[in-house]
């Protein structure tokens, strides 16, 4: 099946780039949109076209519909990569790209539409056979029933919203007292965020690693997974380092998870790439949401399996089979990415400016996806993520001891970024051997030295 001819990026910086280089490799045109405060970025400089699309608010312009399918129509472009963030997850956008005769790079509406309603993506997966977090999502109505419902799920215990994910909307109550406010709270913190008031509860798991399991589907019914990647590495929700694989997960583990998730996307009918997010802990693995996008960490990823991860996606949208079955999927080395934000190092400020000196690291097993160069100007307006540096090595210590030889050798002059804290989390001891859950860097933070 011949592949699509002309491919418009909705997105900017970083992955804009990434799915440029992937274009270009297989001989896909490709047509760069732009806010206004954007005209200097990389990928659009290396694009075959450019359309500014709207001023720097990125509701005016990246999330902008209307200027999307304008740009698409005066450029005739067949597909539309969202990329991540911004409309990659909106299923209204997704289905009306589809209505314009034009190919949505990601799976169908439907399927974003069911993982973007939590409570649904949990039963869905309860009925494929994916162990959840024991809860209720019952409606409850009266105090009786909410406390009820608690003492069933047992405490401690966390509320979270069904339009959630990500962190947003979620309450812990670690008593009988704390559930009713907790459940109130959450519900309205839910109706002033979302617009929708459902919540579901969930037993609260204390100290867990954070799992997610890469999956790629094409639209024959093929399915197969790619392993896991850890991203424990957080704080406040913004991940800042993911491995894969995980130091915590065992080959056996790794298999019968990955067979489990894969024969779920097969038998939902799900198409493109995908995400499956678990909770583990003391060897148990428990679903907690999908991502329908492909996700900043997903180089990880291509590093330990070899697989061009938008490529693939490219190749699925065009109606192409796989070319590789789950067998021919071979697992080898260690791969780490650092996320380089423009931010203060100490304090997480943002820290946007002109870049006056650019050096990124090379050799073997490095690689830097990054749209940044000497002169160009990081823009308040957006995300402060602004390159990743992703190594791979034969083994994870050899991995950390070239992460630690790209770092010093990392120069972006001119703006404040991460780096100085990666330098720091490379030298840790227990980073070293691998011992962290989704609380250590938050815990850790302020005696990394
Ligand atoms: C949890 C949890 C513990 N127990 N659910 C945070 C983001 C959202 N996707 C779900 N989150 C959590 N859900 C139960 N039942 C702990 C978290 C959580 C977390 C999860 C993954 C990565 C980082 C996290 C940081 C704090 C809390």
């Amino acid at each position: 099946m011949a592949l699509l001819k002309k491919i418009l990026i909705a997105n900017r910086g970083e992955i804009a780039l990434r799915i440029l280089r992937a274009c270009q490799e297989l001989g896909i045109k490709t047509v760069a949109v732009h806010s206004t405060c954007d005209s200097e970025l990389m990928h659009v400089r290396l694009a075959d076209e450019s359309i500014c699309i709207g001023p720097a608010p990125s509701k005016q312009s990246y999330m902008n519909i209307p200027a999307l399918l304008t740009a698409a129509d005066i450029t005739g472009a067949d597909a539309i990569h969202p990329g991540f963030g911004f409309l990659a997850e909106n299923e209204d956008f997704a289905s009306v790209v589809q209505q314009h005769g034009i190919t949505f790079i990601g799976p169908d509406p439907e399927h974003i539409s069911m993982m973007g309603d939590k409570i649904n993506a949990k039963k869905t997966m309860e009925s494929l056979g994916v162990p959840t977090i024991p809860g209720s999502s019952k409606e409850l109505f009266s105090d009786d029933e909410i406390l009820e419902e608690a003492k069933k799920v047992g405490f401690p215990l966390i509320i979270k919203a069904t339009a959630g994910g990500g962190g947003k909307g979620m309450k812990l109550a670690r008593t009988e007292e704390e559930v009713i406010e907790a459940y109130h709270m959450a519900k309205s913190e839910a109706r002033a965020n979302f617009d929708n008031d459902r919540v579901y509860m969930e037993r609260y798991l204390q100290n867990p690693r954070h799992i997610e399991i890469q999956v790629l589907a094409d639209h024959h019914g093929n399915a197969v997974h790619l392993g896991e990647r850890d991203c424990s590495l957080q704080r406040r929700h913004q991940k800042l380092f993911e491995e894969a694989p995980s130091p915590g997960v065992s080959e056996a583990q790794r298999n019968q998870l990955g067979n489990l998730v894969a024969e779920a996307t097969r038998k939902m009918g799900y198409k493109g790439v995908g995400t499956f997010e678990f909770l583990y802990e003391n060897g148990e693995f428990f679903f907690m949401e999908m991502n329908t996008r492909i996700q900043v960490e997903h180089p990880v990823t291509e590093m330990v399996t070899g697989i061009d991860l938008i490529k693939e996606q490219i190749k699925v949208a065009s109606g192409q089979k796989l070319s590789f079955t789950q067998d021919q999927i071979v697992l080898k080395g260690h791969a780490i990415e650092c996320r380089v934000n423009a931010e203060d190092p100490e304090n997480f400020f943002p820290s946007p400016g002109k870049i006056v000196r650019y050096h990124a690291p090379g050799g073997l097993g490095v690689r830097v996806d990054s749209h940044l160069y000497a002169g160009y100007t990081v823009p308040p307006h957006y995300d402060s993520m602004v390159a990743k540096l992703i190594v791979y090595a034969d083994d994870r210590q050899q991995c950390l001891m070239r992460l630690k030889r790209a770092l010093k050798e990392y120069v972006i002059d001119g703006i404040k970024t991460t780096i100085p804290l990666h330098q720091k989390l490379v030298d840790n001891k227990e980073i070293k051997d691998g011992q962290y859950t989704i609380h250590w860097l938050e815990k850790n933070l302020d005696n990394l030295d």
